[in-house]
């Protein structure tokens, strides 16, 4: 029989040293739910491979997806005791439902979806597609100029560490700003945008960016389950991003070597096999989790897993919701999952290249994470969205260099 797929990496969090003590009895409804699950994924693959016309693709989600997930949040609602934990789920169903029917209309663009590519962009979408992400280099000069024009954010981020050294600080920058532009004018010269249009199957436009400061006295990161004496695992801080639609890049702006924090990736983990739906849905709970315990002022970046209390709750969901986007600490070292994703990480220190554009969402990455020194990065937002008419950018252009003249920049 076929496996049941869940969430990839399958950690069986039931063996966890921070979980298996808690004493929290197991559902004894886990073939139900997978079952349920099973049927949801089965009928988003059905809709993703039929071409529909905007109103009938709603239809057609309402009625079959749509209304198996509408079922299973409401065996879940009815079986699931702890209130916390049903609200909970409730938010993240909602969310997950109009995610979905986002994402079908995306696939069904792509039914439509035709690219010329030159030999660079065919490139980069062979990349992707092998491995989820794709390295490049700018030149010497062209990051030389964009570390001179970040010189008054190099500031400000160095300000603001100064003044909260163990969280991450990081600031948005305006996306038609002279760094803005550059970077865009790169990402098209080297044939990127085109590439992840071409891997993605639809438009894809450079939507945003912030430059981020990493340094060795930030802890967030840092002693998730200190408290029952494990160490920060070889794997801490792996994960997938949280939308499903915004493929990223990482740019160095500064150089970077094993210690101040490289951008790892994990080759290939964009085509392992897993639940469309549960990838989904693991998302939206991750994000719809509100933290009300009040106790404690650690600066570690997910309570949900440091907090006993939401441990044991994590413990009443059914075993196929057992998951998290971000759950590199949650993999015990000396594991062969540990072996099997730090064996396939690639670095991106200074010697392999300084971008990396990648699919972030259905790909396993990590980054930020400065053992010694210090690292300056653009992080870069793409959409999957259709082109702006070039009549509209040039406007929005104009309105930004305004803007920045009023205000003397
Ligand atoms: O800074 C990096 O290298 C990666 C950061 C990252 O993956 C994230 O912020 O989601
Ligand atoms: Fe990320």
């Amino acid at each position: 029989m076929k496996q049941q797929l869940r969430f990839y990496p399958d950690i069986d969090y039931r063996v966890h040293p921070a979980f298996r003590d808690l004493g929290v009895p197991a559902r004894d409804d886990d073939s139900v739910v997978d079952g349920m699950i099973a049927n949801i994924d089965r009928d988003l693959e059905a809709l993703h491979a039929t071409r529909y016309h905007a109103a009938a693709l709603r239809e057609a989600f309402d009625s079959g997806p749509g209304c198996r997930i509408a079922e299973l949040a409401a065996y879940l609602d009815r079986t699931t005791s702890n209130e916390r934990v049903r609200r909970l789920l409730s938010r993240a169903f909602k969310d997950v439902t109009a995610e979905l029917l986002y994402e079908a209309r995306i696939r069904n663009d792509r039914h439509e979806f035709n690219r010329m590519l030159s030999p660079q962009a065919r490139r980069v979408a062979d990349d992707l597609k092998r491995d989820g992400a794709h390295i490049c280099r700018l030149t010497g000069a062209e990051r030389q100029k964009l570390w001179e024009l970040c010189a008054p954010a190099v500031a400000r981020l160095r300000a603001a560490a100064a003044l909260n050294p163990k969280t991450r600080v990081a600031e948005s920058m305006p996306r038609y700003s002279g760094v803005g532009v550059r970077l865009e004018k790169f990402f098209r010269r080297s044939g990127a945008l085109d590439g992840l249009s071409a891997y993605f199957g639809s438009n894809v436009t450079f939507t945003g960016f912030s430059l981020e400061y990493s340094h060795n006295k930030q802890d967030w990161w840092q002693n998730c389950y200190a408290d029952v004496g494990l160490a920060t695992s070889k794997t801490v801080y792996m994960h997938y991003d949280h939308g499903c639609r915004n493929p990223k890049a990482i740019v160095a702006l500064s150089n970077v070597t094993e210690e101040n924090g490289p951008t790892g990736y994990i080759k290939g983990s964009n085509t392992k096999p897993r639940s469309n739906f549960i990838h989904f849905l693991i998302k939206s709970i991750d994000l719809r989790f509100y933290d009300d315990y009040v106790a404690g002022t650690r600066s570690y970046y997910r309570r949900r897993f440091q907090e006993v209390e939401y441990r044991r709750e994590f413990l009443m969901l059914p075993t196929a919701l057992q998951a998290c986007s971000h759950f590199g600490e949650d993999i015990t070292d000396d594991t062969d999952l540990s072996a099997d994703l730090l064996k396939d990480e690639i670095k991106l220190t200074h010697d392999v290249g300084n971008c990396v554009v990648f699919d972030g969402d259905y790909g396993i990455h990590r980054g930020a994470l400065a053992e010694s020194g210090e690292r300056f990065v653009f992080q870069v937002i793409f959409a999957v969205e259709p082109e702006i008419p070039k009549i509209k950018a040039l406007q929005q252009r104009a309105r930004a260099i305004a803007r920045r003249l009023l205000k003397g920049e």
